[in-house]
């Protein structure tokens, strides 16, 4: 067996042992996604945490979306290979920061995109994800909503709910705000015929040359049932990989250098260290942990 193939036998053999199940976030590296149990966006695989009779989850993204598994999980072993994987986003606002943005704006509820902290999500009212966020601020009464931490989401989120006067904190994807207008401007010229799809954490120039904005999950249904047979994926480049497995009989174009270096960082290397070892435990004090589900919960409610 060469080593490639033991590296992949070996979470197979391992995931049996200890009842463990893999959820594979779709901007992961694709050896990671190929040996995936559930494949897709932090809400989806929250929600497969939830519903798995599995007693030990891999996480295979950033911290924030294994605590997020965690708060919906509570009695499952949650595991992140990697604990340096974070979200340079959620780490943009904290609970102090948070504190202050309310006592801004007191009495307007908080509105926590899922890339947040479980301390920032304990703070807030309700959380949401790129995909349902519109649904989630539609949800609350009129007037004036505080929503944290991505400004760009908040900015896409406000031109569709016209009747919402959003005040958004100052956080942005690095990610995201580097991709070049150029370079989508390149691509549809190499490329005539394809569409290009943006996601919400990009900003307005950039959505601007865009036919269609979507969250990743959004992506795949998007791509499914779209009348064109080519794409522009504006998004982080293991999105391109997943749509290709998902949606194989159309065709995929990568943007240059749109990579996440934290969702990077997940190695099948480190997936079996985590199974083998059973490390990298993520634990949430429990007065957070109250609170954060409550935020969690009232989005799932949603649906
Ligand atoms: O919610 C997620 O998983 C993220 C970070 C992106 C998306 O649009 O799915
Ligand atoms: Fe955070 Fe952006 Fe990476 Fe997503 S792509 S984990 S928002 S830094």
């Amino acid at each position: 067996m060469s080593d490639t193939q033991a590296l992949v036998a070996e979470p197979r053999e391992l995931k049996q042992q200890l009842k463990a199940v893999l959820l594979v976030h779709n901007y992961q590296n694709p050896e990671v996604q190929d040996v995936g149990d559930y494949l897709g966006d932090s809400l989806g695989l929250s929600r497969q945490a939830a519903a798995t009779e599995a007693e030990v989850i891999v996480f295979c993204g950033v911290h924030f979306m294994a605590q997020t598994a965690k708060l919906l999980s509570p009695d499952k072993t949650v595991l992140l290979p990697d604990l340096e994987a974070g979200c340079p986003m959620a780490d943009m606002i904290g609970p102090a920061e948070l504190a202050a943005f309310k006592a801004e704006h007191p009495g307007c509820p908080v509105v926590a995109y899922v890339n947040t902290t479980a301390e920032v999500k304990a703070g807030s009212d309700i959380c949401c994800t790129s995909a349902n966020a519109v649904e989630v601020v539609r949800s609350l009464p009129d007037g004036q909503v505080l929503f944290v931490p991505d400004q760009y989401l908040a900015d896409w989120v406000a031109r569709q709910v016209p009747d919402k006067q959003i005040i958004p904190y100052g956080g942005f994807c690095p990610t995201h705000v580097r991709i070049n207008p150029a370079s989508v401007r390149a691509a549809r010229e190499a490329h005539p015929e394809a569409e290009v799809i943006g996601h919400p954490e990009s900003p307005p120039d950039l959505l601007a040359l865009c036919d269609a904005v979507c969250s990743t999950s959004g992506m795949i249904r998007h791509a499914r049932q779209s009348a064109a047979r080519e794409f522009i994926i504006a998004t982080e480049c293991g999105m391109v990989y997943r749509l290709q497995q998902d949606v194989p009989d159309k065709v995929f174009h990568a943007l240059p250098e749109i990579v996440c270096p934290n969702m990077k960082r997940t190695t099948l290397e480190k997936v079996v260290a985590a199974l083998r070892e059973r490390r990298n435990v993520i634990e949430i004090p429990e007065d957070i942990a109250t609170a954060a589900r409550r935020a969690v919960q009232r989005m799932v409610e949603i649906g």
